[in-house]
């Protein structure tokens, strides 16, 4: 698959935004377990054997439902080198739905954000605090897929239509991987369809898939990083930037595009690497859009 107009970048994207400075709440995560509830109610408090204890996952929904930014920190009792956060809950939020008759491409990309399955969907300003500003290791946060079932990315991130700010922060996030899928069988006038899905570790923004013909050298004829999806979502949704400040991003994969990150909004990578990454189609480490 030849590589498109998106650009591979190394490290470090100009264009710096102001983090959130003021938090409307702060949310601890006590407990490396993946569990969550049906829906928001203010408190962080899965359920976890017979403890109350507040996960990343549920603190993410809960901080997703409180307008404003907010924090998460972790409880260095419970997170820590020796203790990663491992995530368990698989599922995958982006599929494909049939075209309305009329359209040249046969697939649209048919994708419902839900953080209680899978990658971790933040929808609002957010602040994710590791323990130890000095060690990203300190903090991991890893995919540990129940055996037989695939692992996700770790983080998407998306818009809102008052624009989200995120920052993560002394963190390593580890081991998230996001797969592709065969839509058609291929025909004597065409290849199969696939969707292929993009960024390993993060998704920044709309766009974090892609369906394509399998005997197109360009993606196929959905609009390049769009993955066929319908653009009024993407015109409404607005992330003004996700930062990673001391940040690793380690042996992920994906499919598509973007082994470590694929970012289709504003990203600014400082004092991070991204390492060990695996990608099928275009750029191991980092993909960005053209805006
Ligand atoms: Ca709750
Ligand atoms: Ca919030
Ligand atoms: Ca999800």
């Amino acid at each position: 698959m030849k590589a498109t107009r998106r650009t591979l970048v190394a490290a470090g994207i100009a264009l710096v935004l102001a983090a959130p400075t003021a938090f409307g709440q702060v949310f601890t995560v006590n407990s490396t377990a993946d569990a969550v509830t049906t829906e928001a109610d203010g408190q962080c408090n899965a359920t976890v054997g017979e403890q109350t204890v507040c996960t990343l996952r549920e603190a993410i929904m809960e901080a997703n439902a409180l307008a404003g930014p907010d924090e998460i920190q972790f409880d260095s009792a419970f997170v820590n080198a020796a203790n990663p956060i491992q995530l368990t809950l698989g599922g995958v939020d982006e599929g494909s739905r049939a075209s309305p008759e009329g359209s040249t491409d046969p697939f649209l990309m048919d994708e419902t954000p839900d953080v209680r399955q899978g990658d971790l969907d933040v929808t609002d300003s957010l602040t994710i605090t590791g323990v130890d500003p000095s060690r990203p290791d300190a903090t991991v946060i890893e995919w540990n897929a129940p055996e037989g079932e695939s692992p996700d990315r770790i983080f998407q991130i998306h818009g809102s239509t008052d624009g989200v700010d995120v920052k993560l922060q002394y963190l390593t996030l580890r081991g998230g991987s996001v797969g592709s899928e065969q839509l058609s069988e291929a025909t004597e006038a065409n290849g199969a369809w696939w969707l292929y899905r993009n960024g390993g570790a993060i998704a920044n923004g709309v766009c974090c898939s892609i369906i394509e013909d399998s005997t197109s050298e360009d993606h196929g004829g959905a609009p390049d990083g769009v993955g066929g999806g319908d653009e009024g979502e993407e015109g409404s949704a607005v992330i003004n930037g996700l930062t990673l400040e001391r940040v690793v991003v380690l042996a992920n994969h994906a499919e598509g595009d973007g082994g470590g990150i694929y970012s289709a909004a504003p990203l600014v990578l400082n004092q991070s690497a991204i390492r060990a990454t695996s990608v099928h189609a275009t750029a191991a480490g980092c993909t960005t859009t053209p805006t």
